[in-house]
């Protein structure tokens, strides 16, 4: 197709998950022209494409919700304490077809480039297909975790049998039945996945580079009761999550694990590994920080990991050693660890035997050679950064946002990036995101847009753009909060280290929900948006 003006929108919105859907909401309601472009063939984001086996969300689905419609938090019904990954993908549906949502999205329509144009203060955004659609404002609302990563194993053409990404699972459901399989990676989607394929599989190879602590869900369906009480008092439960460092309800303690006795700490451990998932790092506020603390939490899943695991070797194996709890994403799992009790599972620790590749009819690790059937990619994600940095955005003068973040993301608040005027990030690097209630982020993210673009319109005004200062600023202060702390003295997505040749840099506002909304708020509508140029 040939490049030719298609539509002109006053907003245009890239990615229809929880937060490219509520934004188009807003922005419909403010009366506002949008359209949301999509590049999966169905909405919901990460919810739509990471359907494999096992996958569920490990935050309460009662809170991992949105809380802007009383009328949608009252009808809808979640059915289990942990919501499956298709049960989260209806309900979005339900959402877009409540508010008449879909007909203003686009699906199978990627977006390669945004340039933004300084005569007329007007974006274009080029699709796939070679479209352009001309906007004042857009918004990237592309998802944390929504780039694969393609891990660097040599031979992976070579492997004849069927190769699986948990990121991106085909939509019929795939039968292992008698299969001989190999799952690499024991993140959260592999220690997720692994206990379901192993219910179907004929042998089951978990191959593990690095281990992750792990909290055991105690997923349930959902107690009426519970869900009663919920129901009656959302509006307090949702204001009381915003009281909390990560906007949710995880009956965070207050008094330092440091000052109470090792006994009293064991019990509270105890306490909250029974309740499950994770409010099990809830339990003190310097759960992290302190490094006695910090060893006897991470010891203590040592022990329930050792008391699981019947062979010695790979209860050893399957617990971390070389950082402790919280430096690394915790995981939540259904019955992971007693997985490796079964015959038909065995544990491929490649620190004991680096894997040196696929084989045709399998993989090959320094010990030897394993015959296997199906491979399941559990590799991870380009996270933060990778969405953005796959599409040609250029603002003023034809900057490349690309080579702007070569070194690392620079922006201001999490929002908006220097030079790139009228154009908004949910969750965006340097904001809480990963680390809060994501779709409670995503609402306040999207709320303070709607807000900004209420504000230009009232006093009359195009353009908005973050002043280099205040970038710079921002910059400095989250390295500031990040300094020392343990994740970002530990290697992982949250630092950027799963991915060859990302810099190490700081991706997250680790000062807590609560002081990140009054500084955006400060920074925004109580400053009159001081921080800005208003154009
Ligand atoms: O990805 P990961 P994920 N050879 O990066 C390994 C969210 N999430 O998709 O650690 C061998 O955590 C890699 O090893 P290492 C949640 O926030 C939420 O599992 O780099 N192994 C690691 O073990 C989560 O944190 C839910 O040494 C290789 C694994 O692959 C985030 O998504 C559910 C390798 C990747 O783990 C990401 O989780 C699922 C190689 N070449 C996900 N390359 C909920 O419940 C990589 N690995 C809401």
């Amino acid at each position: 197709m040939s490049d030719s003006i298609t539509k002109t929108h006053d907003v245009v919105i890239v990615g229809a998950g929880f937060a490219g859907l509520y934004a188009l909401y807003r922005m419909k309601e403010m009366g506002l022209s949008a359209i949301v472009l999509e590049r999966g063939d169905g909405i919901g984001g990460t919810w739509h494409w990471n359907r494999y086996p096992g996958a569920r969300c490990d935050v309460e689905s009662l809170q991992y919700s949105y809380s802007f419609s009383d009328e949608v938090q009252q009808e809808w019904k979640w059915s289990e304490r942990f919501a499956s990954q298709g049960e989260i993908l209806r309900y979005i549906h339900f959402v877009a077809d409540k508010f008449g949502l879909r007909k203003f999205v686009e699906l199978n329509t990627g977006v390669v480039a945004a340039t933004y144009d300084d005569d007329d203060a007007m974006w274009t955004t080029r699709t796939a297909d070679g479209r352009l659609l001309r906007t004042r404002y857009i918004i990237f609302a592309t998802g944390c975790l929504s780039v694969p990563i393609e891990p660097d194993i040599p031979g992976l053409d070579r492997f004849a049998g069927n190769i699986y990404r948990t990121s991106t699972w085909p939509k019929t459901p795939v039968d292992f039945t008698g299969r001989r399989v190999a799952v690499v990676g024991t993140g959260s989607s592999g220690i997720q996945a692994v206990p379901v394929i192993a219910l179907e599989a004929r042998h089951l190879f978990v191959l593990q580079r690095t281990p992750n602590y792990s909290i055991p869900g105690r997923n349930s369906p959902m107690d009426q009761e519970y869900e009663a009480d919920w129901k009656r008092n959302y509006a307090q439960r949702r204001q009381a999550a915003l009281q909390t460092r990560s906007s949710n309800l995880f009956n965070a303690g207050t008094i330092p694990g440091r000052e109470v006795s090792a006994e009293d700490r064991e019990r509270e451990f105890e306490r909250r590994w029974e309740a499950g998932g994770l409010g099990f790092t809830y339990c003190y506020p310097d759960i992290t920080m302190d490094p006695d603390v910090n060893k006897h939490a991470s010891e203590f899943v040592r022990r329930k990991v050792a008391q699981k695991v019947k062979d010695p070797k790979v209860a050893a194996s399957l617990v971390p050693t070389e950082y402790g709890i919280g430096g690394r994403r915790l995981c939540v799992d259904n019955g992971y660890y007693e997985t490796f009790n079964r015959d038909n599972v065995t544990m491929v620790d490649l620190r004991n035997e680096p894997l040196l590749g696929m084989t045709q009819g399998g993989f090959a690790t320094q010990r030897g050679e394993y015959e296997i059937d199906d491979l399941v990619l559990a590799t991870g994600f380009d996270a933060f950064t990778g969405a953005l940095n796959r599409i040609d955005v250029r603002g003023r003068a034809g900057v490349s946002l690309r080579e702007k973040w070569a070194d690392g993301p620079a922006n201001y608040l999490g929002l908006t990036v220097t030079g790139f005027p009228n154009m908004f990030t949910v969750t965006g690097p340097g904001s809480p995101s990963v680390l809060s209630n994501v779709v409670i982020s995503i609402q306040q993210h999207v709320d303070w847009i709607t807000e900004c673009l209420e504000f230009l319109r009232q006093h009359g005004r195009t353009t908005i753009e973050a002043k280099p200062e205040s970038e710079e600023a921002w910059g400095r202060h989250i390295a500031g909060i990040a300094e020392g702390t343990l994740i970002s003295k530990t290697k992982s997505w949250y630092t950027g280290t799963n991915v060859t040749g990302k810099t190490n840099r700081y991706f997250l506002y680790m000062g807590g929900t609560v002081r990140y909304l009054q500084e955006i708020n400060q920074a925004g509508r109580e400053s009159g948006y001081s921080g800005f140029t208003i154009g």
